[in-house]
């Protein structure tokens, strides 16, 4: 631990600041006459030379050709396309922040209540299209780079995706950021500024994934502004100690002192809204050591020792963890998770006390959201700035705290749900452990109190799981510190509501659970990846896209058009274009030739038993076999099918690893077969990411969302999908309930046994298991082959097909049939191609609801309470 002893104060009290620097709060001084006073100089001086955003070609020519020549230090002579790329991003940028200052500007000044967006992951993929797209720039900008001799959709391909995240949970963050400013609401993202975002997924010669890391700043990165000035000091480890009453009794406050303090520095990304000035802002902390090095270390010559700590301290930041569903338990993890709450909530505490209110009406300014349990910190957090620094009694705080906090539950998968071992939190955070004891006896006495005797439940309720060792439960925390709970579609927040948190609805009522169904950003999931469907929409509907992109039910008015034959040959034409870019793109970064004639069907996301792509490659195999068995005759009636997977699977995650590796030697086996492989063939896309997905979604006929019923919380690739005009297979869970009951089930492909059969079908899967020979034959037949050594590596695969043939805890042998079955249905219904045509339009005409719109003023208003603000 670093003791670094400034010459200057040996001898007088340091007292620590926990807030290094700050900026002065910008409210305007006003006159006698109660006119307000320019701040300083010569206002005309100033006014006349603050600019404004470019809007024409020789504007932004100009500031291109100017960052190229100072920002960059180029000429035209050695300006590649990444240089252009950099020009323009910063030329951009430039546009974004004066937006971005105007907005900041008119939030302090009006100081409405304002929402906090509090995630580990933001999964940003690419900005600069979006950004160009959103302040309506693309057109002018093409213009201005075409005439400097560069082609603006090569500049884009320059880009490297912003991957600060997992999956789903990560994107869905993103999403909601876009919404926010697009929807005028005052809202903050605060998450860290990882060094290394999602590994870079490399499949090795057998099929194996291998993962390198993602150096995703070496370019430096136009998108975020440091702000060296905005900084914080965050402790660990130490010691706790009770402040003593008068009499000498402990009381509720305590000093935390000693232990290791990191700086945590601010980086601001402007998230732009969509056809608005509004530009939001997010945060992002990066840890920094307090001292550069530790002056006794190196007064005593001891080199090494004196740098321990500035490494140490910048490793909080250094990466973020791939696990999607397990991974707790590791020190550095909850390090992040600590700096990050406590660094967020020092600064939302500092922008609130500049409004000048008292602390009891923060809950009145302040809405903060939890994106799953990772941020739960915070409540002990903010309960300990209250008692210990603001000095308020335990039930004053208590109260702040309970109307300040919201949490979303994102998963009902028990191995997901966080849990901390107590020794670590003691270690780590011995203030917040004392606190979470003291949350933990005031909660279970009103537990006895409500429900006297019952100790079983006060053992299901406790926040400290007995064991070896105790552990905390964070859901369970998250839960009884905050406002409200949530689910993220209809049969999720009822699963939350009667499984997880069953106990919780019976002590605390159950108006405090709700569901706000996820949302997609229209902006990027269409408008941005799918031009040519955007551009259509807006001629057939006769409205501009800055009005339909913000109101989706608008897309309703499409319905008709499916009978109109012209309008459904544009749409088939667009689809067959989207696909033929894929084909491009696959043949251009993997030299891979795809016939895009055939069917695409998609199936993208994290790897994971219960999303079950191992059900998929299944029925590939089956697929193929059936193929096999032919006549000439017979292959000459089936439909030719293109199968894509993608997705990353976390790296000690060995089971989903096998299943990648099943995967890419499938497609060795079949893509060389010359009996069938016009008819089948199968791609593994390495290194999914954010912006492969937005060449893969628009060129999907069908798309795959699998899951174990009661298992995927929502998904939201399936919106993303079927926006797009692709159709659905899926199993009746998650937001597929919702989407097939917009579209009609008649448009969606279900199959597969439902949520309330699933836990009996398990337990006869335990304690009467039947051979899958007899209960599934079609699939033991596949198994066999891959055991027998059809695609090689005959013993390699084993611990993968026994998940299936020894417990089957994902239901594989019971879902089998029906989900050949609905294949089947599918190939029947792409033979009837204007029929296809006509649900597809149908599919995107219904999607409204999914729009993340929706779902952010969902939050905003019953919530947050938080209203939009129109910056002018
Ligand atoms: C390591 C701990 C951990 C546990 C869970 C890390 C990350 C998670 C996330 C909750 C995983 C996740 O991304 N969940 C997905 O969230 C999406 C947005 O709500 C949903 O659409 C998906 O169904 C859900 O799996």
């Amino acid at each position: 631990m670093s003791t670094f002893t400034d010459p200057k104060t040996i001898g007088k009290p340091v007292r620590p600041r926990r807030h290094v620097r700050t900026l002065t709060g910008y409210l305007p001084e006003t006159d006698a006459q109660g006119k307000e006073k320019w701040p300083r100089g010569d206002e005309k001086a100033w006014k006349d030379n603050m600019r404004d955003v470019d809007k024409d070609v020789p504007a932004i020519t100009k500031s291109f050709v100017s960052h190229v020549q100072t920002s960059l230090a180029r000429q035209p002579y050695n300006l590649d396309t990444l240089g252009a790329y950099q020009a323009a991003a910063l030329s951009v940028r430039d546009n974004l922040l004066v937006n971005w200052n105007e907005t900041a500007l008119q939030y302090t000044r009006r100081a409405p209540k304002r929402a906090y967006y509090l995630s580990l992951e933001f999964l940003m993929g690419r900005t600069l299209d979006n950004a160009l797209l959103n302040l309506d720039l693309k057109q002018p900008y093409a213009q201005a780079t075409q005439k400097l001799g560069f082609n603006i959709e090569d500049i884009l391909e320059k880009e490297r995706d912003a991957a600060l995240g997992n999956g789903g949970l990560g994107r869905l963050a993103a999403c909601y950021l876009d919404s926010s400013a697009s929807q005028e609401l005052p809202v903050w993202g605060y998450g860290l500024r990882y060094k290394y975002g999602i590994f870079q997924q490399l499949i090795s010669p057998e099929g194996n994934q291998l993962e390198a890391p993602d150096p995703w700043l070496d370019n430096q990165n136009p998108w975020e502004l440091p702000r060296l000035d905005v900084a914080y000091e965050v402790r660990f480890y130490g010691n706790a100690e009770r402040v003593r009453d008068e009499n000498g009794n402990t009381t509720d406050r305590a000093q935390w002192t000693g232990g290791q303090e990191v700086l945590a520095v601010a980086y601001d990304v402007m998230i732009p809204g969509s056809y608005t000035r509004t530009t939001n802002n997010l945060r992002l902390w990066e840890s920094k050591p307090k001292r550069g090095f530790d002056l006794n270390s190196f007064n005593a010559g001891n080199y090494e020792g004196a740098v321990e700590s500035s490494n140490s301290a910048a490793a909080i930041t250094s990466v973020l963890y791939p696990n999607d569903s397990t991974g707790f338990g590791k020190e550095l993890r909850l390090k992040q998770q600590y700096f990050w709450t406590a660094a967020s909530l020092a600064d939302i505490l500092r922008r609130f006390k500049n409004i000048g209110k008292p602390i009891q009406e923060f809950p009145d300014y302040v809405a903060v959201q939890l994106n799953d349990t990772h941020p739960t910190l915070a409540i002990p957090e903010l309960m300990r700035i209250l008692l210990d620094d603001e000095e308020l009694p335990w039930d004053a705080a208590w109260q702040i705290v309970t109307n300040t906090f919201f949490y979303t539950n994102h998963t009902v998968l028990p191995e997901a749900l966080e849990k901390w071992p107590v020794p670590l939190m003691e270690h780590l955070l011995p203030r917040h452990m004392q606190i979470i004891y003291d949350i933990n006896l005031f909660f279970l006495q009103s537990v006895e109190k409500k429900f006297p005797g019952d100790r079983d439940r006060l053992g299901r309720m406790s926040l400290i799981e007995e064991g070896f060792p105790k552990q905390v439960r964070m859901a369970f925390l998250a839960c009884i510190g905050s406002r409200k709970v949530n689910g993220v579609a209809e049969l999720h927040s009822e699963l939350v509501k009667t499984t997880i948190l069953k106990d919780f609805v019976e002590f605390e009522g159950v108006s405090k659970f709700g569901n706000v169904t996820n949302g997609i950003t229209p902006r990027r999931w269409l408008d941005q990846c799918n031009p040519e469907l955007s551009a259509l929409i807006s001629s057939t509907l006769k409205v501009d896209k800055s009005v339909w992109l913000k109101d989706l039910y608008q897309l309703e008015k499409l319905l008709p058009y499916a009978e109109d034959a012209a309008f459904r040959e544009k749409w088939a034409a667009i689809k067959q274009r989207n696909k033929e870019r894929l084909a491009h793109h696959v043949e251009t970064t993997l030299g891979l030739t795809i016939n895009t004639h055939a069917m695409f069907d998609v199936q993208i996301k994290r790897l994971h038993e219960y999303k079950r792509q191992t059900l998929n490659i299944l029925g590939v195999i089956h697929r193929y076999l059936t193929l096999k068995n032919m006549s000439k005759e017979e292959r000459e009636k089936v439909n030719p099918r293109v199968v894509f997977f993608a997705g990353k699977a976390a790296p000690a995650y060995y089971i989903a690893k096998l299943t990648i590796r099943l995967i890419v030697n499938v497609a060795r086996i079949i893509n060389a077969d010359a009996d069938t492989k016009d008819l089948l063939s199968l791609y593994f896309l390495p290194d999914y990411s954010v912006s492969l997905a937005e060449v893969l979604i628009p060129a999907s006929d069908i798309s795959q969302h699998i899951s174990t019923a009661g298992t995927e919380a929502s998904g939201t690739s399936n919106m993303k999908f079927c926006l797009n005009g692709g159709l659905l297979l899926g199993t009746v869970d998650g937001a597929n309930i919702e989407i097939a009951e917009e579209v009609g089930e008649s448009n969606v492909f279900f199959f597969g046994h439902l949520t309330p059969a699933v836990e009996d079908l398990r337990y006869q899967h335990t304690y009467h298991p039947v051979p899958i020979e007899e209960k599934c034959p079609a699939l033991a037949h596949v198994l066999n082959q891959v055991s027998a050594g059809l695609f090689g590596d005959a013993e390699v695969y084993e611990p993968l097909l026994n998940t299936i043939r020894q417990g089957d805890h994902y239901l594989l042998s019971d879902d089998f049939d029906s989900y050949i079955a609905a294949l089947a249905m599918v190939d029947e219904a792409y033979l009837d191609r204007t029929e296809w045509v006509k649900k597809s339009i149908r599919t995107s005409a219904k999607m409204g609801k999914f729009s993340s719109d929706r779902a952010i003023n969902e939050y905003a208003e019953s919530y947050w309470n938080i209203e939009a603000q129109h910056i002018s």
